[in-house]
């Protein structure tokens, strides 16, 4: 490395100190002992990510997490959404919202998820419901019920009213490769414009480390697994290729699971195709909304859907990428009987 080199280094270096100073001014005294305390690594949109309750996190995620762990208190009529980011969050929120809305939208002309992202109406436990609040508990008074949430907290960390309540967990992942993928193209859009653009060099070491945002992506995917073969009825687990390849079938396994089947009529008058219409990539994509508006206060809505492909990876990732990262996963997940292998058959 040349002496220009080093001192570009030095003078990113320090800048990131700055903003993480900055980050951490707002927060309390006792939070910030918190945080000074946890094991850190480079972060991809925020300068760095924290290792807390044995996941990575950015420090903004870490207080609502807590406040969340303390305080949320589950009803049995929840209905909770977890993903790892990037593994079909927006997909499956909006067909949980219509799915268990049906009854008070049977119309698709004015349908909510027609003017409203599925961000918007399942928000997200650490970035909307106990994002804003920081130490304070959020008015959950006026949520229509089911309540729907959506979260990215790894099953380890939820609060323990929603493991103890007879609410409901809908979990789904996606191969790690295109999940790799779509996090490495989103994250360079949505990141503030003082961050460095991350090369796929990078994006692929951090994956491979697990340090992404609610990683690593095998003890995310573990934890929801286990949980969903222990307690069926409490977890269902799907994956993101399944949906795609029969997302009728999908559909209805969801509502059976919510305690809210569709009946025969139901079925033969087209509502489940109705809603699978509705919640398409191809649909969701064109609506005005998700073309213009914007969820908080950084993220254009237009970013939550890209290609909405399963095997895009390809495109992006040379063999040598394939060869690391698929024995990690191997590695990662042998004994469980969890397997994504039928979504990169090429590999291994
Ligand atoms: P999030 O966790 O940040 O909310 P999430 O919705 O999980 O993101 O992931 C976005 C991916 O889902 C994008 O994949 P891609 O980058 O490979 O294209 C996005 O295109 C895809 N996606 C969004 N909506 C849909 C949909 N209705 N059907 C299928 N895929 C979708």
């Amino acid at each position: 490395m040349t002496s220009t080199d080093l001192s570009h280094f030095t003078e990113n270096q320090s800048k990131d100190e700055k903003k993480e100073a900055s980050e951490e001014d707002k927060l309390g005294e006792e939070f910030k002992e918190l945080i000074l305390s946890l094991p850190k690594e480079k972060g991809w949109i925020t300068p760095y990510v924290y290792l807390f309750q044995g996941f990575w996190f950015p420090s903004h995620i870490i207080q609502p997490v807590i406040t969340f762990q303390n305080h949320f208190q589950a009803k049995d009529s929840d209905v909770v959404v977890a993903t790892l980011p990037k593994s079909g969050t927006t997909w499956l929120k909006a067909l949980t919202f219509a799915i268990v809305n049906r009854h008070n939208f049977p119309s698709l002309e004015n349908h909510p998820l027609l003017a409203y992202n599925p961000h918007h109406l399942v928000p997200f436990f650490e970035l909307s419901v106990y994002g804003e609040a920081y130490d304070k508990t959020p008015d959950l008074s006026n949520m229509n019920e089911p309540r729907l949430f959506g979260t990215h907290i790894p099953f380890t960390s939820l609060a323990k009213s929603i493991k103890d309540s007879k609410c409901k967990i809908i979990y789904i992942c996606r191969n790690p490769f295109d999940n790799l993928v779509s996090h490495w193209v989103f994250l360079n859009k949505t990141k503030p414009e003082s961050f460095p653009t991350i090369t796929l060099d990078e994006a692929f070491e951090r994956f491979c480390k697990g340090t992404i945002g609610f990683g690593p992506f095998g003890s995310h995917v573990l934890g929801y697994w286990k949980e969903s073969i222990a307690r069926p009825d409490k977890v269902l687990f799907l994956k993101y290729e399944d949906l795609k390849e029969d997302v009728n079938f999908h559909v209805k396994r969801v509502a059976e699971f919510l305690g809210c089947p569709f009946t025969q009529d139901e079925v033969s008058s087209g509502v489940v195709e109705n809603i699978v219409k509705l919640c398409s990539f191809e649909k969701m994509k064109e609506l005005e909304v998700n073309k213009s508006g914007a969820v908080g206060k950084n993220v254009e809505n237009k970013h939550f859907f890209r290609k909405g492909e399963v095997g895009d990876w390809v495109n992006y990732i040379p063999p040598s990428m394939v060869k690391k990262l698929s024995k990690i996963i191997e590695e990662n997940l042998s004994g469980s009987g969890l397997s994504f292998k039928d979504n990169f058959p090429m590999v291994i």
